[in-house]
C-alpha cells in the first residue's frame, strides 16, 4: 500500500464482500472473504498513533521480530523466509475460503479485484491452499478435528470434557475466561469485535518423516503406530486415547465421538504420550488436578489447510516440491494463546511432562530431538529426531470487526 487514500479506498471496496459473523450459515453463501491487517498496514492506513499504541506488544512487533522467542531459528529464521513474508511490506491479508470449483474462482477474482482495484495497492503475495477430499494433511493425518467450542457461537460441542469458552477468548470487547475484557485498542469502534490471527506458512518434509518412522519400525511398532504416537491420533483421526492399539477408521470419521476424550485416566501416557503433538498443544484435562482450568487460557481456534502437491503414497525420496500447511490460529490474546502454546508446549516440554523434549512432529529438533513413548514393560525413546516442519513465513494480523473496517476506511464519517 503506497498511500493512505488508496488503502482506504481498497477497504471501502472490500467491505461489502465481507460476511458478518451473524450471517455465516446463510445457505446462499458461496464462501467467505476476510481481511486481516498487519501493524504496518494499520499505520499505512492512517490509523492514529494513539490508537496504534493500544495494540498488544506481540502484534506491534510482528512475528518476524519475535522469531527467536518463538523458536523460529536456523532454516526457519526470518532471513530465510519466502519474500515478502515477515517484512513490513505486507499490510493486508485477504483470505478467501470456499469449496473448490467455480464458486471459489469467482470469489477469488472478486476479492483480487476489490483488493487491488484502481489505487495504490498491489498484490505482492498469494498462497493457494486446499483441503483434500480425504481431509488429510501432507503427513497423511486427518486434520481440522479439534477446536474449542465458544459460548454463543452455536457450533456443536464435540468435546464433553470442555465446556464452551467465553467469547472474550476469541473476540475483543467481550468478557474472557478471567471475567475480564481482553486488552483492546481504542477507540471502541476500532477494537470491539476484532480478533488476532497468527498466520504461518509451514513447509513439511514429508519424505523425511516417512523415512524416519520406517527406519525405526519394529515388530511391535509399525511405522503407522510410531507416527500415531507422535501425533496422538491415527491417520484416520481416531485418537489414541480411544483407540490405543490400532487405527479405527469408523471412529476417525465420526465427528460425534472422535473428539470426546480426556487424558485424566492416562497420566503416564501409556495410550497417548504426553509429548505427542495433540496432547502437548491441548493437554485437555491432563493436569486438571494441579492447575484447574489453566488449559482454558491457552486455546486457539485453528483453520489450517494444506498447500502444494501431496507426495504420492509410498514415496520416501524428496521430490523437491514445496508442500506443507498454512496454519491459521485465531484468538483475542496472542501472547497467552498462540505464543504460549508455541513456546511453552511445542518448543518446551517441561510443564506438560516431556522435559527437554520438543514437539516430535513440528518442533525444531534439528537431528538431535528425542521423544518418549511410554509403554510396558519398558518405555521407548526415539532419538535423532530431525526437523520435519520448517517455517517459510509468518505474520500476526488484526481482524477488525465490520464497523471497525468501515471506520478505518472512513475515520471522519
Ligand atoms: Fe497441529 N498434523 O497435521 O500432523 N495438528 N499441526 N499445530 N494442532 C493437530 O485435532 C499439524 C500446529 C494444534 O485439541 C492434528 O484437528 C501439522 C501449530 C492444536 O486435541 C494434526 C502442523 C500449532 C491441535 C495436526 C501443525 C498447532 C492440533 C490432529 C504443521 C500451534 C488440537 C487433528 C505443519 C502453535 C489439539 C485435529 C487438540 C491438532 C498436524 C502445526 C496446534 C493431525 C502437520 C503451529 C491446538
Amino acid at each position: 500500500m503506497r498511500d493512505v487514500r488508496g488503502g482506504r479506498e481498497m477497504l471501502r471496496r472490500l467491505v461489502p464482500h465481507i460476511a458478518s459473523a451473524a450471517d455465516t450459515d446463510a445457505p446462499s453463501r458461496e464462501g467467505w472473504l476476510s481481511v486481516a491487517l498487519t501493524f504496518p498496514g494499520l499505520r499505512a492506513l492512517g490509523v492514529p498513533e494513539a490508537a496504534l499504541a493500544g495494540f498488544p506488544e506481540p502484534f506491534r512487533e510482528g512475528m518476524a521480530a519475535r522469531a527467536d522467542l518463538l523458536g523460529m531459528t536456523g532454516d526457519s529464521a526470518p532471513e530465510r523466509w519466502e519474500a515478502p513474508l515477515g517484512t513490513s511490506d505486507v499490510h493486508v491479508m485477504l483470505t478467501v475460503i470456499s469449496p473448490p470449483g467455480p464458486p471459489h474462482a469467482r470469489l477469488l477474482e472478486q476479492a483480487v479485484r476489490a483488493g487491488e482495484g484502481p489505487g495504490a495497492v498491489e498484490m505482492i503475495h498469494r498462497q493457494d491452499a486446499f483441503m483434500l477430499p480425504t481431509e488429510r494433511e501432507q503427513f497423511g493425518f486427518r486434520d481440522g478435528i479439534a477446536n474449542p467450542a465458544v459460548e454463543g457461537a452455536g457450533a456443536p460441542i464435540r468435546d464433553p470434557y470442555e465446556t464452551p469458552l467465553k467469547a472474550g477468548e476469541f473476540v475483543l470487547g467481550h468478557p474472557d475466561e478471567n471475567g475480564l475484557l481482553p486488552p483492546m485498542p481504542g477507540p471502541d469502534i476500532l477494537g470491539r469485535n476484532g480478533s488476532y490471527v497468527a498466520f504461518l506458512k509451514l513447509h513439511q518434509r514429508v519424505a523425511e518423516f516417512r523415512r524416519y518412522v520406517r527406519d525405526r519400525a519394529t515388530d511391535r511398532d509399525s511405522p503407522e503406530r510410531l507416527a500415531a504416537k507422535m501425533v496422538g491420533r491415527w491417520s484416520s483421526g481416531a485418537p489414541l486415547e480411544l483407540a490405543p492399539d490400532a487405527d479405527d477408521p469408523v471412529l476417525g470419521a465420526d465427528p460425534e465421538r472422535r473428539d470426546a476424550f480426556g487424558y485424566g485416566t492416562d497420566h503416564r501416557g501409556l495410550r497417548c504420550p504426553a509429548g505427542s503433538h495433540i496432547r502437548r498443544s491441548n493437554p485437555r484435562d491432563a493436569f486438571a488436578d494441579e492447575l484447574i482450568g489453566t488449559n482454558r487460557l491457552h486455546r486457539i481456534l485453528r483453520r489450517s489447510t494444506g498447500y502444494g502437491p501431496p507426495l504420492p503414497q509410498g514415496v520416501i525420496e524428496d521430490d523437491g516440491a514445496d508442500r506443507g500447511l498454512v496454519f491459521i490460529g485465531i484468538g483475542a490474546h496472542l501472547s497467552r494463546q498462540f505464543e504460549f502454546v508455541q513456546t511453552q508446549w511445542i518448543n518446551e516440554g517441561t510443564t506438560i511432562g516431556a522435559t527437554g523434549q520438543k514437539d516430535p512432529l513440528i518442533g525444531a529438533n534439528g537431528g538431535a530431538g528425542t521423544f518418549t513413548v511410554p509403554q510396558r514393560p519398558i518405555r521407548r525413546t526415539l532419538s535423532a529426531l530431525p526437523t520435519f516442519v520448517v517455517t517459510r513465513g509468518g505474520h500476526y494480523g488484526f481482524i477488525p470487526g465490520l464497523r471497525a473496517l468501515r471506520w478505518i476506511a472512513d475515520p471522519d464519517s
